[in-house]
């Protein structure tokens, strides 16, 4: 009897010894790190006019470091005339003028790296501004770049009268085609009109785009993140007589017609080619990597289908995208989902995600309702808690920290394309990117110590008098400083290397654990108004006592408060990490 109790207490310690320590991976920089997403025309503003720019950035380094963030990536800051806000690029190799200079680029990057913070770029290679120098070269006949586009005949109607090609569709309420008087045909835009699509079937397309890449990095950039990239190509025409097919109807319920949704976007996303060619970006990237030692990562845009995304990951012996996008959080859940739902939804990604590739977490962007709006602003320490300690690579749209809601923009103010372009002034909130685009909110100044201007591009958001960095920082308990604590906590080998199991315990609150060697933290999300008693002896090894070790900052409770872990008390909106004494 001794002998086997003897036995079975040898096998479970080496069974509690199979994952040492000192044998885990070394970590890379960009696994360890948060990455924080700044749009740089509302983040600070240096010069007065309202506009937020490069100078404004640099003067609030410290402030990412002082959150504990390791890289920022930056929403377009390339000349542009702005149809799209930066997404419409006229000069890929230079600063937009509204911005600052290359002189203050290069301060931005030099003060970054003094500080220990990456810096990375979008690149937005579907498209150029159509004001760039690429497209007006290419309407007054110069061959070359006429061949960075795509360029069609119109169709004549049986009115005679002349229409575009097929019913493509851009995302901004309109047919994709635009018609050019001095080229007698239509050219592609996927997005505004602003924006014609390059023709990536086109070697010197391809070939510029590397340039570009390849400018960056050897301006000091720690790599990309990839717009749009999955409307990288269209379906070669070749096969299909030389003709681009009409795309099906998609038959979403109750979109307009020239709704981007009201098509089944078979012949002009998720084209196959799309993910070799960010397979070659990887290439010189790591070319780079080869030379002094710094990894360059890449991530990815791409609201698709889970195994699309997973694509950009790479392929056989191919590398892709070390941080394709993942937007679960945003596309399929919000404040009126049940825990199952935010279960599921987590566990989507880590399912289908290749075993040896580390996943990543969004939950807000420029382009969607700021996080604390979507969900609840009572649930912002909560939500901050999934995205910093999943595993995997955390990922914040600026303003999170603090939770920052969707400012008002009246009609009026609408700047957005995606706002103004179906031209409803009554409707126009349901497309428009302007809410969560609103100033940063520094301080309770004017502007929210954004901009010394007396008017901004876009309204500051109301209550920023009391929703501040400064007064977060001034608080005893704030959405900031729990932030902090988690970007601390994250670095303990439990959220770098542990596993991981969740639980929805009810329909309103989630649970997951994450353990390495002997160390068991659990957190705990509830995601509405209500209250539970719970029992987390549910979760695997989870008894006895449990310490509280962070809070939301409505929580009762205090750090280093004893719970036993079959009846923990959990308030409305209540989030907590545990750890197992
Ligand atoms: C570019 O497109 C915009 C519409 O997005 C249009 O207003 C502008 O005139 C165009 N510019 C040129 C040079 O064609
Ligand atoms: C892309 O898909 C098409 C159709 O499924 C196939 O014929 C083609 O070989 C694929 N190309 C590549 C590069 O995988
Ligand atoms: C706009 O959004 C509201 C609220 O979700 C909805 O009731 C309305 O039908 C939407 N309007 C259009 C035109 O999509
Ligand atoms: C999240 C994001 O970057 N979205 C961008 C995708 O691309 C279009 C066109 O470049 C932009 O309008 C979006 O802002
Ligand atoms: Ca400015
Ligand atoms: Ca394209």
């Amino acid at each position: 009897m001794r002998v086997i109790f003897l036995l079975l207490f040898l096998v479970a310690l080496c069974a509690s010894n199979a994952i040492d320590r000192n044998n885990e991976p070394e970590q890379d920089w960009w696994q360890k790190t948060i990455f924080y997403q700044i749009y740089p025309r509302s983040f600070a503003d240096s010069d007065g006019d309202g506009i937020g720019d490069l100078n404004g950035i640099t003067s609030k380094l410290e402030y990412i470091k002082e959150i504990g963030v390791g890289a920022i990536w930056l929403s377009p800051m390339f000349q542009s005339p702005m149809y799209d806000f930066g997404y419409d690029i006229s000069d890929f190799y230079a600063v937009h003028d509204e911005y600052g200079t290359m002189e203050d680029f290069e301060a931005l990057t030099a003060k970054a790296e003094e500080l220990g913070i990456k810096v990375v770029l979008d690149l937005v290679p579907n498209h150029s501004s159509n004001e760039s120098e690429w497209f007006q070269k290419a309407l007054q006949g110069d061959e070359k770049y006429y061949n960075y586009y795509i360029w069609e005949d119109g169709v004549i109607d049986e009115d005679g009268n002349m229409q575009p090609p097929n019913n493509w569709l851009s995302h901004f309420h309109d047919s994709a085609w635009e018609y050019k008087e001095e080229v007698g045909k239509y050219y592609l835009h996927q997005f505004v009109v602003g924006q014609p699509d390059l023709n990536y079937r086109n070697p010197d397309v391809v070939e510029e785009m590397n340039n570009v890449i390849r400018f960056w990095i050897e301006k000091g950039v720690a790599g990309f993140r990839v717009d749009a990239v999955n409307c990288l190509f269209e379906v070669d025409k070749k096969l299909w007589g030389g003709k681009y097919p009409d795309e099906p109807l998609s038959g979403a319920y109750e979109v307009a017609l020239n709704d981007h949704s009201s098509l089944n976007h078979i012949y002009t996303k998720d084209q196959n080619e799309t993910y070799y060619v960010v397979y070659d970006w990887r290439d010189i990237l790591d070319e780079y990597k080869a030379k002094d030692g710094l990894t360059r990562i890449m991530m990815t845009e791409v609201y698709a289908s889970i195994q699309n995304v997973i694509k950009y990951y790479g392929e056989g012996d191919r590398e892709g995208a070390q941080i394709p996008f993942n937007f679960d959080l945003i596309t399929d859940v919000d404040g009126s989902s049940s825990a199952n739902d935010i279960k599921r939804a987590i566990d989507n990604f880590l399912t289908y995600k290749p075993v040896d590739k580390d996943a990543n977490w969004v939950i807000g962007n420029h382009d969607n309702n700021r996080m604390a709006s979507r969900y609840h602003p009572e649930l912002v320490d909560g939500l901050n808690m999934i995205i910093l300690l999943l595993p995997g690579v955390g990922v914040t749209y600026m303003g999170e920290e603090l939770g920052l809601v969707d400012g008002y923009v009246s009609w009026e103010d609408t700047v957005d394309p995606a706002g103004c372009n179906p031209n409803d002034p009554i409707n126009y909130e349901n497309w428009s990117r302007d809410p969560e685009r609103t100033p940063f909110q520094w301080s309770a100044e004017k502007n929210a110590g954004f901009s010394t201007a007396d008017k901004t591009w876009l309204p500051v958001a109301e209550g920023y008098e009391t929703l501040n960095v400064e007064v977060q920082r001034a608080a005893e308990r704030s959405h900031l400083k729990v932030y902090q604590a988690l970007a601390a906590l994250r670095q303990d080998p439990v959220f770098r290397y542990g596993r991981y199991e969740s639980l929805a315990l009810n329909q309103d609150v989630l649970a997951f654990r994450r353990w390495y060697d002997n160390e068991i933290y659990i957190v705990v999300v509830n995601t509405k108004d209500s209250e539970y008693v719970l029992d987390l002896t549910y979760l695997e090894n989870v008894e006895k006592d449990l310490v509280v070790v962070l809070r939301s900052i409505e929580s009762p409770k205090n750090e280093g408060d004893r719970f036993e872990a079959n009846a923990v008390p959990i308030a409305g909106y209540e989030a907590l990490v545990l750890r197992k004494k």
